[in-house]
């Protein structure tokens, strides 16, 4: 018996989302698969996935790329088997995502997702939050729709969740620490509202924050941003005539998922959370598995966990 461990994708058509997965699923083999684990998508999320791959790799086909202008408009899912290698998979990990306009015209629908869901990861534009003083932030990510949106969804929580923070498009902003640390205070300052929010006394204890930017091309860089009819333009440029696909740290989302999970299996065991009856599959392997991949998780470079330290806490 397999069970399921649910995450949602948030962030407006375009920003990255499906390239998220497409980079952790090419990477995994050598990041988290090292720890004897496997990532088997299903059919219909491989032919997704590989067609995000061939596109991705397009982009350095030319020097100047544009961005953020096409993408899926539909919601679609993404389902994987995660196990030992060479074994049927213990879970199947479902990552369900949503294109920013419907957190407006789907609200119910969303709202019960996001419910089952143990994660949810928010894809942010990261040239928008950071270029001319984050003036296309609002328009381009939404900070405001977002808090209003946890504010329904986290209200009278009952289990944790995890909440990460996913800047893309972010290869400029993460090279060094003094930029890293930057963007860190700018998604402090931009997303104030929605921070405030989760460390509120009701959700301070069961909602685990974390920032982990993902560069989903790795060498394809911001260069400059146009303003035309008033919406704006970003361009990217490769960093050289030979670069090739090569994204950095994409395993970390997913990192730090499997530890929160673990985490949360812990807890049940101990009694905290018993309400939470989805571990068929988690045997031993898995669970030291996630333990083994979490001695991975990122802490410099823009990854910051905000708040929930002990939401992640595995020591035995
Ligand atoms: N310049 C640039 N383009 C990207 C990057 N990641 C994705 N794209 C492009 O942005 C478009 C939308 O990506 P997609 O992952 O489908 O976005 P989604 O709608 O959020 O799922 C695609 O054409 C990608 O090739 C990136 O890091 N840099
Ligand atoms: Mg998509």
């Amino acid at each position: 018996m397999t069970s399921e461990l649910k995450i949602t994708m948030l962030g407006q058509r375009g920003v990255g989302k499906t390239s998220i997965l497409t980079a952790m699923y090419e990477q995994f083999e050598s990041t988290i698969g090292e720890t004897g684990l496997q990532l088997t998508p299903d059919a219909e999320s491989s032919a997704l996935l590989s067609k995000r791959l061939g596109e991705l790799k397009a982009l350095l086909n030319d020097f100047e790329a544009t961005g953020g202008l096409e993408g899926t408009e539909e919601p679609q899912s993404f389902t994987f088997g995660l196990g030992k290698l060479g074994r049927k998979p213990n879970i199947q990990l479902i990552f369900q995502d949503f294109p920013g306009g419907y957190l407006q015209s789907h609200l119910e629908f969303v709202d019960k997702i996001v419910k089952e869901c143990a994660a949810v990861l928010i894809a942010i534009d990261t040239p928008a939050l950071m270029e001319n003083n984050g003036r296309w932030h609002d328009l381009m990510n939404n900070p405001k729709q977002i808090t209003d949106f946890f504010k329904r969804t986290y209200a009278d929580l009952e289990e944790p969740k995890l909440v990460l923070l996913v800047p893309v498009r972010c290869e400029k902003y993460v090279q060094n620490e003094q930029d890293a640390k930057k963007l860190l205070d700018r998604i402090k300052n931009k997303y104030s509202g929605l921070l405030r929010l989760f460390s509120s006394e009701d959700l301070l204890t069961k909602v685990a924050c974390v920032v982990t930017p993902v560069q989903t091309v790795g060498t394809v860089f911001f260069s400059q941003v146009k303003e035309i009819d008033s919406r704006p333009h970003f361009y990217f440029r490769k960093i050289d005539h030979n670069a090739e696909y090569s994204p950095q740290d994409s395993d970390q989302p997913l990192r730090y998922i499997l530890r929160f999970v673990l985490k949360l299996h812990l807890d049940t065991k101990r009694g905290l959370f018993s309400s939470i009856r989805r571990w068929f599959g988690w045997d031993e392997y898995l669970k030291e598995a996630a333990r083994k991949s979490a001695e991975k998780c990122k802490y410099t470079g823009g990854f910051e966990i905000l708040q929930g330290q002990d939401r992640l806490d595995i020591k035995k």
